[in-house]
């Protein structure tokens, strides 16, 4: 069965724009997602579609207002199909690859919702399951983050990704940062294509690039081996790396 999204947004072109490219495009097309954005402004009873207000208490800016939000949910839950219902929102939990994973193994459908404005009236909190946060930072509106989940989450699914473009070969899915990445020319400005690439050698190749990220990660993102489900080899080219006692990192990862 598709993986069904759902985005209640004033600005649905925002999403079948994107989503109409590409690989997601290829996927919307083969029926493996199904990607449906809804227009807020849709279900105002107002001639003017009103969707934003001012704030009690005043302050600057608007807030967006809950009863075109509730007819909208209302509406897209009407089919009846279960939903998991998540509002984009800075104050959400965090998410990361495991969340992706998470969302795309849930067969449910998934119904976002996309503030835009100063915020949304906090009143919304009854009508979803969960808040998400892409991140620590503010966007001018939730559809950038709707459409994050959507590619990332997508991108998971069984036959989105063509079969030289596996998700699972990656290094992000064990946890580390990838691995370094080439091809023609061999030599360019005189920056040469590391030789083992060149080999024919797949089990040194295989070696050496997996030795490139878990290099990379304790680099530049030391924290994620931490949690990186290393193997024993990892763990040895870890102990080359950083062979000092003292170090949590390889400490941590050392521990049988
Ligand atoms: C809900 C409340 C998500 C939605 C307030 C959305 C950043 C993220 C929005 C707002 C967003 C994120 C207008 C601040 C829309 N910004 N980090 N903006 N704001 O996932």
């Amino acid at each position: 069965m598709a993986k069904g999204f759902d985005i209640i947004t004033i600005f649905p072109e925002i999403i079948s724009s994107y989503c109409s490219q590409s690989i997601l495009g290829k996927a919307n097309a083969k029926a493996l997602i199904d990607v449906k954005p809804y227009n807020l402004r849709d279900f105002t009873t107002d001639k003017h579609k009103t969707v934003d207000d001012y704030p009690y208490g005043g302050g600057s800016g608007m807030v967006m207002k809950i009863e075109p939000l509730q007819r909208a949910i209302e509406a897209v839950k009407s089919d009846g199909k279960t939903r998991r219902t998540i509002l984009m929102s800075p104050q959400g939990r965090r998410f990361d690859q495991s969340v992706a994973e998470e969302l795309a193994a849930d067969s449910r459908r998934l119904l976002m919702i996309c503030g835009r404005y100063e915020g949304i009236d906090d009143r919304i909190r009854s009508f979803i399951d969960e808040e998400v946060s892409i991140g620590d930072y503010v966007l001018t509106g939730g559809e950038l983050a709707s459409l994050v989940i959507i590619d990332s989450v997508s991108r998971l699914l069984p036959g989105v990704l063509g079969d030289d473009e596996s998700s699972k070969e990656e290094s992000f899915s064990w946890g580390i940062l990838d691995y370094p990445h080439y091809t023609r020319p061999p030599e360019f400005m005189g920056m040469k294509v590391p030789e083992v690439l060149l080999s024919g050698n797949h089990k040194e190749i295989e070696a050496w690039r997996r030795a490139e990220a878990i290099k990379r990660t304790l680099a530049l993102r030391p924290e994620l081996l931490d949690r990186a489900g290393l193997s024993k080899e990892d763990r040895k080219i870890l102990d080359g790396l950083c062979p000092d006692e003292s170090f949590d990192i390889q400490r941590s990862k050392t521990e049988e």
